[in-house]
């Protein structure tokens, strides 16, 4: 089985341990990692503290060009690298495919913003004196990424963080590290100088607690559960911190929605990458009315969902990530009948080997249980009833998350209603819970954080803006004073 290194200011390192990458099908190992350690952190500090000032004077559109570059790589690579995606992470080819495809689209969009990077200029109180912003790189900034969307959310964060001028730390999750050392050899190859992107594998207990403690590093972007980030946020000191944290996203059925339509975004959002989507829909909320009917075709559908590899032809749902989310999600399916919820379909494993978990539905789910309140990232799906559209939109802010939320609905009213009252950062109409596009703001409210990845917004993650007065009238003028 081959062995990868980390790659430390334009180095390939090794390390004295090593860890497996596990093919969540198979449970079969296929490749192993450096188990990384604080000194990896520190040597990787200091690559990026040296390489800072060569790439941030980089003028940004030849940054960019490097990111177009990457694009390009990865459109031609994107089939291999979407079965590796679909081996590693487990997620069915399609979507797999879709996980690159939103890396190509993030480097491309960000690219361009090496030509654009836009500050504002504005007026001044005083006469001969012009004022602006611009924008300036944090510094050495540290990535540490999930498995869920193991090309797309590294490329959220590096496109960015590049463009503007960072050098960076990149530790991806243990459980996806090949197809974070994919990206980073998309990079090298790209252009990107050594010591630019440093790429430490190896444990969050060290590796992720080094560079969240590092001195010599400014600003940190983390995409993981609640609890990490709360970790984070306590132990980062003064660092400028980005957070993309859990969801408990609601779809709102009215009784005036299109079922069909409903059922479809329904079953996508919940068993598409196997619940594993901070946006994954994780409640349906229904119309009284419309419940009966709307859980009979969910059943229905959900039972017919064929479990399997992600990279066979045939799998609509494949794997969950590790034993441990296998035995979590099972966890919850005895919470929540021990809560009193009623399990319609799913709720065990399959035999057999694999980390599968069976598309699993629960009705009757009071919004005080557990399994509507607390985040399982696995295919569950809680189903709580409703008459009004104010108590549908009260029991989806009842939880402490707010990333994604969805009505369906025939009254634009009632869409409207939503769009303002539902305490989330993004909203869809007639539409699922995921699917964000990249030159969209992403991110949530309350216990999801309140960052914005990707779109123009992506870049305040990783730049400070500068604000800049220009006095040429040949004298000292005071603002706030000289009023007259
Ligand atoms: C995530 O689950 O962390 O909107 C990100 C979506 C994807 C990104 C999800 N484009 O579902």
């Amino acid at each position: 089985m081959a062995a990868y290194k980390m790659y430390i200011g334009g180095e390939w390192v090794g390390a004295d341990s090593y860890f497996d990458t596990i093919d969540p099908a198979t449970e079969k190992a296929i490749a192993r990692f450096p188990l990384g350690d604080r000194k990896h952190v520190d040597m990787a500090a200091g690559a990026a503290k040296d390489a800072l000032p060569g790439w941030s004077r980089t003028p940004p559109p030849k940054r960019g060009l490097i990111l177009q570059k990457a694009a390009d790589i990865l459109r031609i690579e994107k089939e291999r690298l979407g079965r590796l995606v679909a081996t590693e992470m487990g997620k069915v080819l399609p979507e797999a495919l879709g996980d690159v495809q939103e890396a190509i689209d993030t480097f491309e969009y960000f690219a361009g913003e090496g030509r654009r990077l836009y500050g504002h200029t504005t007026t001044s109180e005083l006469k001969d004196k012009f004022c602006m912003t611009i924008r300036r790189p944090v510094g050495v900034v540290g990535l540490i990424t999930p498995w869920n969307f193991p090309t797309a959310i590294p490329a959220w964060k590096l496109a960015p963080a590049l463009v503007c001028g960072n050098t960076v730390i990149f530790k991806p999750s243990s459980d996806t590290p090949l197809c974070a050392y994919e990206m980073v050899k998309v990079l090298i190859k790209a252009g990107v100088p050594p010591g630019v992107v440093n790429f430490v594998t190896g444990p969050a207990s060290s590796v992720g607690e080094a560079i969240v403690k590092h001195p010599e590093i400014e600003g940190l972007s983390f995409t993981g559960s609640k609890a990490t980030g709360e970790w984070i946020t306590k132990n980062a000191g003064l660092k400028k911190v980005g957070l993309e944290l859990g969801g408990k996203n609601p779809i709102i059925v009215m009784d005036d929605a299109r079922l069909d339509l409903a059922v479809d975004g329904i079953l996508w959002g919940a068993f598409g990458t196997t619940g594993q989507r901070c946006t994954a829909t994780s409640r349906v909320i229904a119309h009284q009315k419309i419940k009966p009917r709307l859980l009979s075709a969910l059943v229905t559908r959900a039972r017919m969902l064929r479990l399997g590899p992600g990279v066979q032809k045939t799998s609509d749902v494949g794997p969950l990530i590790n034993k441990a989310a296998q035995e979590k999600t099972g966890k919850y399916v005895g919470i929540g009948i021990n809560e009193g919820a009623k399990l319609l379909c799913g709720g065990n494993k399959p035999a057999g080997r694999g980390f599968f978990f069976k598309p699993t539905i629960f009705d009757d789910v009071s919004p005080d249980m557990r399994i509507a309140r607390e985040e399982i990232f696995g295919p569950v799906l809680s189903v709580i009833g409703f008459d009004t559209l104010d108590e549908a939109i009260d029991i989806a802010n009842s939880v402490e998350y707010g990333l994604s939320s969805s009505i369906y609905t025939g009254d634009i009213g009632s869409a409207f209603r939503a769009i303002e009252r539902i305490e989330s950062g993004i909203t869809y109409i007639n539409s699922s819970t995921i699917g964000a596009e990249v030159h969209l703001p992403f991110g949530g409210v309350k216990g999801t954080g309140h960052t914005r990845e990707a779109g123009i917004h992506g870049l305040d993650e990783f730049s400070n803006i500068k604000t800049i007065y220009i006095d040429y009238s040949g004298k000292l003028q005071k603002a706030q004073i000289d009023v007259d």
